[in-house]
C-alpha cells in the first residue's frame, strides 16, 4: 500500500525498514483500564501510544482496531505529520474525544519509533531541553479541612512544591476529589455510574475556608491548586474566584463548564485568580477562543486526548502567543505512556506551567515500565530513546478489561448536574 517516495536517510532507517508491518491494540486493567497501541516496523522497532478514554475505553479500542489499524499497515512510520492529517481530514468527521484519542495513540507511537530510530529521547526531537525537570502537583484530599491540611503537610514533606487541595463539603455525601477510606482518590469505581448529590451553596462556603486554613498552616511558599470540576454557574464561579483571591492560588480549574466560553469573561471581570481549563478539550478549536481572548492562564489539554504531540504542539505554540502556559492533565486514568510523552513535551515546551501528577499504582507501573523519576518537586525524564515507556504484554494479559464508569452528580431535587 506504500506510496511514499521520501529519500532514505541512515538516521531514520531506510524506507523499507520504516514500513509499518503491525499495529496492535492492547487493553489491560492493572487496577484500572488502559488502552495502548503498539506499532511495529519491518526492522522490528516498536512504538507505544496511549489510547485511554476513561469510561469509554472500548469505543477507542474499536475505532483503532476496526478503522485505523487497516490504514496503517504498509505505510511509512516516518511520515508522522502526513499520517496525522490522513487520520484527521481523511475520517471526514474530524475531532471528538474518541477520534482524537485514537489519533493521539498513533501519533505518540510514531514519535516513539522516530526517537528509537534516531537514538534520541523524545524531548530532543522536539527541540531539546528548556528546563531540568517538570514542576508537578500532587493531590491532597480530606474528608474535612483538617484532614486535607494534614495531607498537604504530608506531600510537602515528600518534597512537592505544588499541591492540589480538595475537601469534603458538610452535608454532601461524596464530594468531588475525596477518596474512599484510605485509598488514593479514584473516580471510576463501579460498573455503572455511582450517583452523587451536589450542593453548591455548601461548597461555596467551604472552599474559601479550606484555603484560608491551608495558608495559615503552610504559609505562602507552597503553590496551591483547586479543581471545581465544572460544578458552578458563571456567576458562582466568579464569586468563588473572587473569594479565593487572598489565598493566591496557582490556579482554579474548570470553574464552570467551558462549552459557553463567553462565561469566562464574567469570571475575569471579577477576579485575578489564575484559571485553568481544557482537560476535556480535544482540539485546538476548543481552545482557540479562550486562549486568544486571554480568558485563561493555563491550558490543560494533554497528549492522549488532544491528538498527540503533533496537535498539542500547535495548541502550545498558539497559547505561547497569548502568554498562556501548559498545565497538562495527568490523572491516573491516563496511562504511564501518556505521562512519559507528556513529560518529554514538558521538558521542551517553552511556555510550560505545571504538570499534574497523581501516582500510578505499583500494579500499573509493573505493566508499564518507565524511566521518569520524581526528585525535589519535579519529574525528570530519562535519556532512553523515544518516550522511555514500555509495556510488559505478558503481564498485561493477566489483567482483563473490567468495565468501570465515572460517577454522575445530581442536585438534591434530582436534577442532573455536571460531575
Ligand atoms: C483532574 C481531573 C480528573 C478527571 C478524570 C476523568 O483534574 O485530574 O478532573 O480527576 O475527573 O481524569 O477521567
Ligand atoms: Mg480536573
Amino acid at each position: 500500500m506504500s506510496t511514499q517516495t521520501a529519500s532514505e536517510t541512515p538516521a531514520q532507517g531506510s524506507l523499507r525498514d520504516r514500513e509499518i508491518v503491525d499495529a496492535k491494540v492492547i487493553v489491560t486493567c492493572p487496577g484500572r483500564n488502559f488502552v495502548t497501541l503498539k506499532i511495529t516496523t519491518r526492522s522490528g522497532v516498536t512504538g507505544l501510544g496511549d489510547a485511554t478514554l476513561n469510561g469509554r475505553e472500548l469505543a477507542v479500542a474499536s475505532y483503532l482496531q476496526d478503522h485505523v489499524v487497516p490504514n496503517l499497515i504498509g505505510r511509512d512510520a516516518g511520515r508522522i505529520e502526513d499520517l496525522w492529517q490522513f487520520l484527521h481530514r481523511g475520517a471526514y468527521w474530524r475531532r471528538g474525544p474518541v477520534t482524537m484519542t485514537a489519533i493521539a495513540a498513533v501519533d505518540v507511537a510514531l514519535w516513539d519509533i522516530l526517537g528509537k530510530m534516531a537514538g534520541l529521547p523524545l524531548y530532543q526531537l522536539l527541540g531539546g531541553r528548556s528546563r531540568e525537570g517538570a514542576l508537578v502537583y500532587a493531590h491532597a484530599n480530606g474528608r474535612d479541612i483538617a484532614e486535607a491540611s494534614d495531607q498537604v503537610g504530608m506531600y510537602r514533606e515528600q518534597g512537592f512544591l505544588a499541591i492540589r487541595a480538595q475537601c469534603g463539603v458538610p452535608g454532601v455525601k461524596k464530594a468531588y476529589g475525596i477518596s474512599t477510606g484510605t485509598k488514593p482518590y479514584e473516580p471510576a469505581e463501579s460498573e455503572l455510574p455511582a450517583e452523587t448529590i451536589w450542593n453548591t451553596p455548601r461548597y461555596l462556603e467551604t472552599a474559601p475556608r479550606l484555603f484560608e486554613q491551608l495558608r495559615k498552616d503552610h504559609g505562602n511558599e507552597v503553590e496551591l491548586l483547586h479543581d471545581v470540576h465544572h460544578r458552578l454557574t458563571p456567576i458562582e464561579a466568579a464569586r468563588l474566584a473572587r473569594d479565593l483571591e487572598p489565598y493566591r492560588l496557582f490556579w482554579l480549574e474548570d470553574a464552570t463548564p467551558a462549552e459557553n466560553q463567553k462565561s469566562f469573561e464574567l469570571i475575569r471581570k471579577h477576579s485575578v485568580t489564575a484559571l485553568a481549563v481544557g482537560e476535556v478539550f480535544n482540539s485546538i478549536w476548543d481552545c482557540k477562543h479562550l486562549i486568544e481572548n486571554q480568558l485563561i492562564d493555563y491550558i490543560r489539554t494533554t497528549i492522549v486526548h488532544g491528538g498527540g504531540i503533533t496537535h498539542v504542539r500547535r495548541i502550545a505554540d498558539f497559547a505561547a502567543l497569548h502568554q498562556v502556559r501548559t498545565g497538562f492533565h495527568g490523572a491516573t486514568d491516563l496511562s504511564p505512556v501518556c505521562m512519559g510523552a507528556a513529560l518529554h513535551f514538558d521538558t521542551w515546551v517553552p511556555n510550560f506551567g505545571i504538570q499534574e501528577y497523581m501516582f500510578h499504582s505499583d500494579q500499573t507501573n509493573a505493566v508499564f515500565s518507565h524511566d521518569y523519576a520524581f526528585r525535589a518537586g519535579r519529574l525528570h525524564v530519562g535519556d532512553t530513546p523515544g518516550h522511555g515507556v514500555d509495556i510488559d504484554e505478558k503481564l498485561a494479559a493477566r489483567y482483563p478489561y473490567a468495565p468501570k464508569q465515572l460517577p454522575i452528580a445530581r442536585l438534591e431535587d434530582g436534577t442532573m448536574w455536571d460531575w
